[in-house]
């Protein structure tokens, strides 16, 4: 859909005003300062790889829930949720709240598909629950968050543990100073509110599902511990695992030991002053890591009392001129765009059978490349993907039109790509950085982006950075020149001919003319149908107009020479409140392949074609 329809009132005196705040840090007390949310003066969140491999106190279930549309719980005094409940008994002070006596609800789990009530709920919900623990001497804790959409705020046993913004990354908040031996309580305020300078912004195609939408844990790990690494292959040989391990709180010289059994590799090394140890270690004869051979490495890490385990794919990645080189070899991405809304249900993807039915479909497509669209998925997805060997496109919600003239802007979509690459840059599925998705191309917007793209290299250089542009011209001839393919790796482009202009046959004559000598992938083409709906192939909402469109899509789109992959819209049906047509959308965008009740419709079957006989896309 073209962003124009969405664009936004530009926010130029705010931006002003806020730009004189320094918010470039990730997860600062600056950053979080900007929330209403949030107390100024609030900790910072860090994130800690690999937390789903560490053992953990699992904290999902049922958490006792208030609606809070007024904010009331923030206020202080009587109504401040977080720190006055438990009163001695006998005492007369009025509170009007109680945990204990309001109802419950699941985490993980968006709010708005547990109760009919609350489906179109956005603003303020508290969640409270119990835990015994026991803490352990030599040890920090923290409490893990998978996702909080939007804004939120932690406490544990009524102190104030930090504030995070952004719906779709993980997040850990230190509780070591705020834990106690046996009963404990935390309670998280999480605000769903849209907002304007938010990333993303206040339109968006799909459903804002509010809530603690992943799982919720307590780690505990010693003082000192292995919170950050990147193991990766060298791209020059493709025999040395390269990279580095940081432990946070370490002194200097500390032992760090990497090893992988089963190909019977070991290296060792010092922290430096900061805590990080380089790491390079000679790894000839490793099984790389494919679609066709996913082959993941048992890895374990060892620094002083800290021990972390992974599981590790090895492979590289890189473009040569309009190629893209697997392990140096050139592929072409059979692909599929995908939502992290549940099959069946709807809602957020939030178990491992969510994402076996999606990932299920995929293989069933032929597909060995996922655009995740348009945020971080839940991270079941990408381990589940380095599981299954498909290869990922990892997004962050910089949609359509957000704020482009605001630092702050900007320092919130660098906070989310950090939390983003933190969290994913273990699993060797993932190997596109999607900085955006249909930006307007104007001065700011190339200016912010192209930031974007010099962050996330400095941050992953063994990985490509792309982003889903627009593409200008008519049905006749159509252009990839963005400028700001300048910045990018892999050139995405959405279009859809046949659907928001033009008829499917329309793609048939349609030339493309692209300024760069980049790879192609078409990140976004499609169209809508009704499940079960029939009709002739020139009847819009049926599932034979679905069919030709892809027909005449696939035949154009090879023609393009330097295509290298495709990520079509989408593979199900999803909740979007911008999708009103009565009987044929209902509230859901149609352009699935599968339906929201899992029926396959046509169009699956002709990209199934396609990709089998591998007719769509060239790998050189
Ligand atoms: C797009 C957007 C995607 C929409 C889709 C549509 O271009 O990137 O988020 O859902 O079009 O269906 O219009």
């Amino acid at each position: 859909m073209p962003y124009e329809r969405f664009v936004l009132p530009k926010a130029a005196v705010r931006a002003a005003l806020l730009s004189l705040v320094c918010l470039i840090c990730f997860g600062t007390a600056a950053l979080h300062a900007q929330s209403p949310a949030a107390a100024p003066s609030t900790p910072a969140t860090t994130v800690l790889v690999a937390v789903d491999q560490r053992p953990v106190l699992n904290l999902d279930g049922d958490w006792h829930y208030i609606l809070d549309p007024y904010q009331n719980g923030l206020g202080g005094g009587r109504n401040s949720y977080p720190s006055d409940e438990e009163l001695p008994a006998g005492s007369n002070k009025l509170v009007e709240y109680s945990f204990a006596k309001s109802p419950t609800i699941k985490v993980p789990g968006d709010w708005n598909t547990q109760r009919v009530s609350l489906m179109n709920y956005e603003g303020g919900f508290w969640y409270e629950r119990h835990f015994q623990y026991q803490p352990q001497a030599e040890h920090r804790t923290f409490l893990h968050i998978g996702a909080a959409n939007y804004r939120s705020r932690v406490w544990v046993n009524g102190q104030l543990l930090c504030a995070h913004e952004g719906g779709f990354t993980a997040f850990d908040c230190e509780a070591t100073k705020a834990v106690k031996a046996g009963a404990n309580s935390v309670v998280i305020f999480v605000d769903s509110t849209r907002i304007a300078d938010g990333v993303p912004t206040l339109k968006t195609d799909w459903y804002n599902y509010g809530g603690l939408t992943r799982d919720v844990s307590l780690v505990s790990v010693p003082t000192s511990f292995i919170d950050d690494f990147d193991l990766h292959l060298d791209r020059a040989t493709r025999s040395v695992i390269e990279g580095y391990v940081h432990v946070e709180g370490a002194q200097a010289g500390t032992q760090v030991s990497v090893d992988l059994p089963a190909a019977k590799l070991h290296v060792e090394g010092v922290t430096d002053a900061e805590g990080r140890v380089a790491i390079s270690l000679p790894a000839v004869g490793l099984t790389l890591w494919s679609p066709e051979t996913p082959k993941l490495y048992h890895v374990v890490l060892k620094a002083g009392a800290d021990t972390l385990t992974d599981e590790m794919g090895f492979r590289t990645i890189e473009t040569s001129g309009t190629k893209i080189l697997l392990n140096g070899n050139p592929i072409v991405l059979h692909g599929i765009c995908i939502h992290a809304e549940a099959p069946f249900r709807t809602g957020r993807v939030d178990n491992d059978r969510d994402v076996a039915t999606l990932l299920g479909w995929v293989k069933e497509l032929g597909g060995n490349f996922m655009r995740l669209a348009h945020y971080p998925h839940d991270q079941r997805m990408t381990r589940a993907a380095d599981r299954l060997g498909i290869l990922v496109w990892s997004e962050v919600p910089v949609y359509w039109a957000v704020e482009f003239e605001r630092e702050d802007v900007f320092a919130k979509s660098q906070q989310q790509l950090h939390e983003e690459i933190r969290r994913d840059r273990d699993k060797a599925s993932v190997v596109l950085w999607s900085i955006a998705n249909e930006t307007p191309n104007n001065p700011a917007r190339t200016a912010f982006l192209t930031r974007s793209a010099e962050f996330v290299h400095q941050e992953d250089p063994t990985r490509l950075v792309t982003a889903a542009l627009l593409v200008r011209g008519d049905l006749k001839t159509k252009y990839i020149d963005d400028p700001l393919g300048k910045a990018l790796d892999v050139i995405g482009f959405n279009e859809y001919i046949g659907w928001y202009e033009g008829t499917p046959e329309a793609a048939d004559t349609t030339e493309w003319k692209i300024a760069y000598d980049k790879p192609l992938i078409t990140s976004e083409f499609g169209g809508g149908a009704k499940a079960g709906l029939h009709g002739a192939a020139d009847q819009r909402w049926t599932e034979e107009y679905q069919a030709s469109l892809y027909r005449h899509q696939i035949g154009m789109l090879n023609k393009i020479p330097q295509l290298r992959g495709e990520t079509p819209w989408i593979l199900m049906d999803f909740r979007s409140p911008v999708r009103e047509l009565p009987g044929i959308q209902d509230g859901f965008n149609r352009k699935g392949l599968v339906s929201d009740q899992g029926k396959k419709k046509a169009a699956f079957f002709v990209l199934q074609k396609a990709y089998k006989e591998n007719g769509l896309g060239h790998a050189e």
